[in-house]
C-alpha cells in the first residue's frame, strides 16, 4: 500500500470513529425532550383560559426504557402526545389541565400527597365529580401526582380500579390513546382527573414532579423515571 493510501485510509478510519462519539454525544447524552409551547394566541397576564392536556401511563414503550413509567404532553397544534415533561404557559393565565390516569395504583408514602392543593377551588374534578382528597390507604386509587412545589400545587391523579389492573385491562402501550376503542392495546382502564391552576405573574422556570416513588426497581422507588426528565419530572416554563 502506498503511503497516501495508507494516511488516506487512516484518516478516513479517524473521522469514522469521531463521527460516531459524535453521535452518541448529541443523539443519547445532551438530548432533551421537547418544550411542548401553550402560549401561541394568548396574551401574558390577563388570565385567559389555557388548556393543557397530559396522560400518565404504566409504560413508555416509544423509548429505550419501556419499562418505565412516564408521563406525556399532548401537543396542542398537532394533537399528537408527545414524550416529555417540559411545557410552556403564559404567565398569569388560568390553566386548565386534563390528565387521563392510565397506570395502575401505587399507595402514597405519606397521605399528605392524597390531598388537593393549589389548584382553584382546592379541588379537582375526577372523571367529572369534583373531589378534594383521594384517600390511597383506604383503597389503591392513586398513580401519581402532578406537585408544582413552588406555586402550593399538589394534584393525585387517580388510577383504574385494582380489579382491572388484576384483569390486565391497562393500556399495554404508550402513548395511550384515549380516542381509540376502549379494549384496544393502546387504550384500556383510565381515570379522567381535570383542575385548573392560575400560573405565576413571574416568569420563570417552576420544576414539577410525580410525589409517588414510582420507580419500580430502584432503591426506595425514587430512581429511574421518578428523576428523569421526560418521565415524572419536569419543568414548567413561564412566560411573560
Ligand atoms: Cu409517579
Amino acid at each position: 500500500m502506498s503511503l497516501p493510501v495508507r494516511v488516506g485510509t487512516l484518516l478516513v478510519a479517524f473521522l469514522a470513529v469521531v463521527g460516531g462519539v459524535i453521535f452518541v454525544v448529541i443523539h443519547y447524552l445532551l438530548a432533551t425532550p421537547p418544550t411542548i409551547d401553550f402560549g401561541a394566541g394568548v396574551t401574558p397576564n390577563t388570565g385567559q383560559v389555557v388548556h393543557v392536556t397530559l396522560q400518565e401511563d404504566p409504560q413508555t414503550t416509544v423509548t429505550n426504557k419501556p419499562d418505565w413509567v412516564s408521563y406525556f404532553i399532548q401537543d396542542p397544534t398537532t394533537h399528537q402526545w408527545v414524550h416529555t415533561t417540559l411545557f410552556k404557559v403564559p404567565a398569569g393565565s388560568k390553566i386548565e389541565v386534563t390528565v387521563y390516569g392510565y397506570d395502575g395504583c401505587t399507595p402514597l408514602r405519606n397521605p399528605f400527597w392524597g390531598k388537593v392543593t393549589g389548584t382553584i377551588g382546592n379541588v379537582e374534578y375526577l372523571n367529572g365529580k369534583p373531589v378534594s382528597v383521594l384517600n390511597s390507604w383506604s383503597t389503591c386509587s392513586v398513580a401519581h401526582t402532578f406537585s408544582i412545589p413552588g406555586i402550593g400545587l399538589n394534584v393525585p391523579i387517580a388510577s383504574p380500579m385494582t380489579f382491572k389492573e388484576n384483569n390486565n385491562e391497562l393500556c399495554g402501550t404508550s402513548p395511550c390513546n384515549p380516542s381509540a376503542p376502549a379494549n384496544a392495546p393502546d387504550n384500556g382502564a383510565h381515570q379522567v382527573v381535570q383542575f385548573s391552576f392560575m400560573s405565576p405573574t413571574t416568569p420563570g422556570s417552576y420544576f414539577w414532579q410525580c410525589r409517588i416513588p414510582c420507580g419500580g426497581g430502584y432503591l426506595d422507588g425514587y430512581g429511574g423515571p421518578m428523576q428523569t426528565i421526560g418521565y415524572m419530572t419536569g419543568e414548567m416554563e413561564v412566560a411573560s
